[in-house]
């Protein structure tokens, strides 16, 4: 995976409130190319794997419960700086704090419903493609 990509999923509270289009369109407008996208939902033990690493956090259950009550828009984004600007783009993973026209700011409501993911690096952003696709469905 080149490091000019990064991995999102546009979480079920995204895809329930039929924001699907307008994040995509904010996403392509700020120079994110797709090259990787599909409609699917996550099982628990997807979601215990993909958010491992908070496994020993209080709100780990309810963090579960919420990224598979519903299908996610999962995605692979190609830009020059892709990781970082895409974390930009989504703004503070509390909506409250987000600054003003991020995704987060915009379509999240809470701490624990926010919308979107974006990797946090670039080695994530390769662990997390392979997890949600096949390397012949990324283009
Ligand atoms: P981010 O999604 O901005 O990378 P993270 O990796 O720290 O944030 O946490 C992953 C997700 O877990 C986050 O998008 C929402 C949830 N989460 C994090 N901290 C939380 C908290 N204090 N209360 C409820 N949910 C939380
Ligand atoms: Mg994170």
């Amino acid at each position: 995976m080149a490091t000019n990509r990064t991995f999102t999923m546009l979480k079920p509270d995204a895809v329930e409130k039929r924001h699907i289009g307008a994040i995509l369109d904010k996403i392509s407008a700020s120079g994110f190319r797709i090259v990787a996208m599909k409609l699917t939902q996550m099982t628990k033990g997807d979601a215990e794997t993909f958010y491992a690493i908070h496994n020993e956090r209080p709100f780990f259950g309810e963090l579960v419960e919420y990224m598979t009550r519903g299908p996610i828009v999962a995605a692979v984004l190609e830009k020059e700086n892709a990781v970082e600007d895409f974390r930009t783009l989504i703004g503070a993973t509390n909506p409250a704090d987000a600054a003003e026209g991020t995704i987060r700011k915009l379509y999240a409501t809470s701490m624990g419903e926010n919308a979107v993911h974006g990797s946090d690096s670039d080695e994530n952003a390769a662990i997390e493609s392979a997890f949600h696709f096949s390397g012949r469905e990324i283009f």
